[in-house]
């Protein structure tokens, strides 16, 4: 079961210069920043809220770390935006099985690894009104890495 939006993804040309905005404009600060190689970002999760099933809701920032990435590859067709959008689930295999029984395109045949040591799949935009989807278990506290 789908319980949070766990994060919003947001693509940018310039982590630093992004990180630092959120911060001048709104306040929000960054919780967690780390590289992830497999996806080809560098990132910073700025967290906005607890929510009511014990995890939270982020902002993600992408700065890609290579041209040929998702988030390099979409930056230069589109520019800096909103790149995704992430629902949370405790049960990140079960979720995508059954969202892929409803002939929804599920990038991944297992779950990868996303940020603080989760576990993430995709949605294709393409079978989702144009939204790229992404779908998050968070880690057990204790395995998190901040
Ligand atoms: N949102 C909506 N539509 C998107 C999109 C996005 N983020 N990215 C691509 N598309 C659309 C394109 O506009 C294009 O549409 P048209 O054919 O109408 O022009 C179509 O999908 C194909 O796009 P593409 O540029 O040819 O890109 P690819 O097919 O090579 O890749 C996708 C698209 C979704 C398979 C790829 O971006 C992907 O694997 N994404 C999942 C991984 C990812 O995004 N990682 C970064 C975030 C990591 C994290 O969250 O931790
Ligand atoms: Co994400």
């Amino acid at each position: 079961m789908l319980t949070r939006i766990d994060h919003i993804g947001i693509a940018c040309f310039d982590l630093d210069k992004t990180v630092e905005f959120y911060r001048a404009t709104y306040g929000f600060e960054v919780f967690h920043s780390e590289v992830n190689e497999e996806q080809g970002v560098r990132e910073a999760m700025l967290k906005i809220n607890e929510t009511s099933d014990g995890g939270a809701s982020y902002l993600q920032l992408l700065e890609p770390t290579r041209e040929d990435s998702a988030v390099g590859k979409w930056l230069a067709k589109n520019g800096e935006g909103v790149h995704h959008i992430a629902f949370g689930t405790a049960d990140v295999d079960g979720d995508s099985e059954a969202i892929r029984g409803k002939g929804v395109r599920v990038l991944y045949d297992e779950p990868r690894t996303g940020s603080m040591g989760s576990r993430i799949t995709f949605l294709h935009p393409k079978d989702c009104h144009g939204v790229l989807t992404e779908l998050v278990t968070a880690a057990p506290p204790a395995a998190a890495d901040h």
